[in-house]
Parts: structure tokens; sequence; C-alpha cells
């Protein structure tokens, strides 16, 4: 599992992206591959490949992202109903080795996800 990822590249402005919403410890763009009509990334600067690669150190980071994520969705007009996903290893979808919480939104969202 590289450190390298595209994700990491996106962060340093090394590959393009569509970004919504950056400070010093994380940045949020817009899905290549949208899975409904709203679908935004957002990552920690650090490269932490997956969730359980965090540590407690991480603790205000997360919550960081929590609190940034119910931020964007106010900001990109998800009203209310919208989902976060983290996928955490391969075999739960993960394809991309730097942590990332999914924003999904602008559609009906069905329980249990696939
Ligand atoms: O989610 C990885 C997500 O990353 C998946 O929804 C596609 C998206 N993706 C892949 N490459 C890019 C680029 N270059 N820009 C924006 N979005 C991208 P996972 O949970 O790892 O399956």
């Amino acid at each position: 599992m590289s450190e390298d990822t595209i994700f990491g590249k996106i962060s340093r402005g090394e590959l393009p992206a569509t970004i919504v919403y950056e400070d010093d410890l994380c940045l949020a763009f817009r899905d290549l591959y949208p899975a409904a009509p709203m679908h935004i990334l957002l990552i920690p600067r650090k490269p932490i490949p997956r969730l359980c690669d965090s540590v407690p150190e991480d603790q205000a980071l997360l919550g960081h992202l929590m609190l940034t994520a119910s931020k964007i969705a106010a900001q990109e007009g998800f009203g209310e109903a919208y989902r976060l996903v983290v996928n955490n290893g391969e075999g739960a979808g993960q394809s991309v080795f730097h942590l990332h919480l999914h924003i999904i939104g602008g559609r009906d969202l069905h329980w249990p996800p696939g």
C-alpha cells in the first residue's frame, strides 16, 4: 500500500480536481465517477491509507472531517438527506488507499446499501 495515491497528488496540487473546499487539514473535491447526482470526496491532507490505520493522535483530525463534511453538505446544497460513507479495505470497495469520506446525495438513498 503506497502512501502516494492519486488523492495525495490531488492534495498537493499535482493532479487536477474540482475542489469545493479546502483548509490546512483537509480538502474536498467532486468524485470523477459519481454514484449519485451529488457526490463529493473529503480527504485529510495526512495520507492515512485506511480508517483502520488511524491512530489516537488522529482523533481531532477525524472529528474535523465529520464537522467539515456537515459544513460542505450545507454549502453545496445537499439538504438534510445525505449519506457519509467510508469504505475500509478492498473487500468493502476501497480502491484508493488514502482515507476519504464519500458525501453522497441528490437522490433517494436506500438502506441497506449494496
Ligand atoms: O472510492 C474512490 C473514489 O474515487 C471513487 O468513487 C472514484 C473516485 N475517483 C477516482 N479517481 C478520481 C479522481 N482522479 N478524481 C476524483 N475522484 C476520483 P473508494 O471508496 O476507494 O472506492
